[in-house]
């Protein structure tokens, strides 16, 4: 395994974004099969159990009630319906399923219904993740309890970029959150957009922010910004796919033990480059046709590609991070020596 570290400069960190190309994909790759299989990828499928109406001003999101961005407003879902979704998740083979409101943080009624619905998904014999926005302590610890696994909350981009995509929560706000988060010993699922018209600098910024944290987040969702007319940020010139690359290498290579997930954003990737992000390090995606409100490639689009790059998906069992370490690593080498998987 490799060494953790938690004192990342700016320096270091703009080093390893201008390195060569393939120099950059070989040290993250190195570092990637220090740590992981890395023909395993795990998957996770989002749900929105509450849609639109959003009282945020997030630039880049359709769910924000201050944008026209034509989307259809629903109310929190009910339990039942959650888990029918669930058990089609687990049925296509995804260990996590995750699911997202579109609030700036949970009333507490609401968070009643969303624990009997992490509480359901925990009985399917998944994992459970809810993204809800910002939480207080006594919220986390009430989730804590239900079984809930992962937390997801982005800081999105660097602190100095942020104040130009949202200005109705604070950074301060969000590391508050994800201290909650940690504090409850809830997993921490953390990440970003890239391609909101920011600059490498704030790639820099907000990676130094993920991985200088007390303790680097188990998973981290690298968002391609999914343009949405109506939204501020539509219209946005594009990330060069280089650079997206580069992001997730360099990712991998700061947050050696975390999940990387390539996360919004692959409908507009063809399978190649896809396929540069898995050897950058990426090793986690959402799987199923859809994302919270956006298009997602479908699943048997996502197992065709697998297939072609001998990626095999993560089972529940298998998607715990001691399991995928040291001697799984060892044992794995040895079966793709025999030949055995191999078609
Ligand atoms: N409302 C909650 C919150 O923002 O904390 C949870 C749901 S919110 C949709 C979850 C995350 O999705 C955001 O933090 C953002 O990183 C990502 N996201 C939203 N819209 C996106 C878009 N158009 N493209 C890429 N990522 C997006
Ligand atoms: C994350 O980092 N990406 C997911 C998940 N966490 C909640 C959300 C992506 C949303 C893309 C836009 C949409 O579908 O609404
Ligand atoms: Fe609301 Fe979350 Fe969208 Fe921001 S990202 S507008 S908080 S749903």
């Amino acid at each position: 395994m490799s060494d953790i570290r938690q004192d990342w400069s700016r320096e270091e960190i703009e080093y390893l974004f201008a390195l060569p190309f393939n120099d950059l994909l070989f040290q993250a790759q190195t570092v990637h099969r220090q740590n992981f299989d890395p023909n395993q990828v795990q998957v996770s499928t989002l749900l929105s159990i509450k849609t639109g109406a959003c009282p945020e001003d997030c630039g880049y999101c359709p769910q924000s009630a201050r944008y026209d961005t034509g989307l259809e407003r629903e109310r929190l879902l009910p339990v039942d319906e959650v888990m029918k979704a669930a058990r089609l998740a687990k049925e296509a083979g995804s260990s996590r399923f995750c699911m997202g409101a579109a609030w700036r943080s949970p009333k507490d009624r609401d968070l009643d219904q969303v624990v009997e619905m992490v509480k359901g998904v925990k009985s399917l014999g998944m994992e459970s993740c809810l993204t809800l926005g910002m939480l207080s302590e006594e919220q986390t610890s009430k989730l804590k309890e239900a079984g809930l696994d992962y937390y997801n909350h982005n800081l999105d981009t660097s602190p100095e970029f942020y104040g130009s995509v949202i200005s109705t929560r604070t950074y301060q706000d969000r590391l508050d959150t994800l201290q909650n988060v940690r504090d409850a010993g809830i997993n921490v699922c953390s990440g970003g957009i890239l391609g909101m018209g920011e600059e490498r600098k704030d790639r820099v910024g907000l990676l130094q922010q993920l991985a200088n944290m007390e303790k680097q987040p188990e998973s981290v969702p690298i968002n391609m910004l999914v343009q949405v007319e109506g939204t501020p940020l539509h219209g946005r010139e594009e990330i060069d796919h280089f650079e997206f690359i580069r992001a997730i290498a360099v990712a991998r290579i700061m947050m050696p033990a975390s999940y990387v997930r390539l996360s919004a954003g692959r409908e507009e990737m063809n399978d190649q480059m896809q396929a540069l992000c898995f050897l950058a390090g990426a090793n986690s995606i959402f799987y199923g046709e859809k994302l919270l409100t956006t298009a997602n490639p479908g699943a048997e689009h996502d197992k065709a590609l697998f297939k072609r790059l001998g990626i095999n998906i993560m089972s529940v069992s298998e998607d715990s991070r001691d399991e995928v370490v040291g001697d799984a690593v060892q044992e794995f080498s040895y079966k793709a020596c025999s030949g055995g998987h191999h078609h």
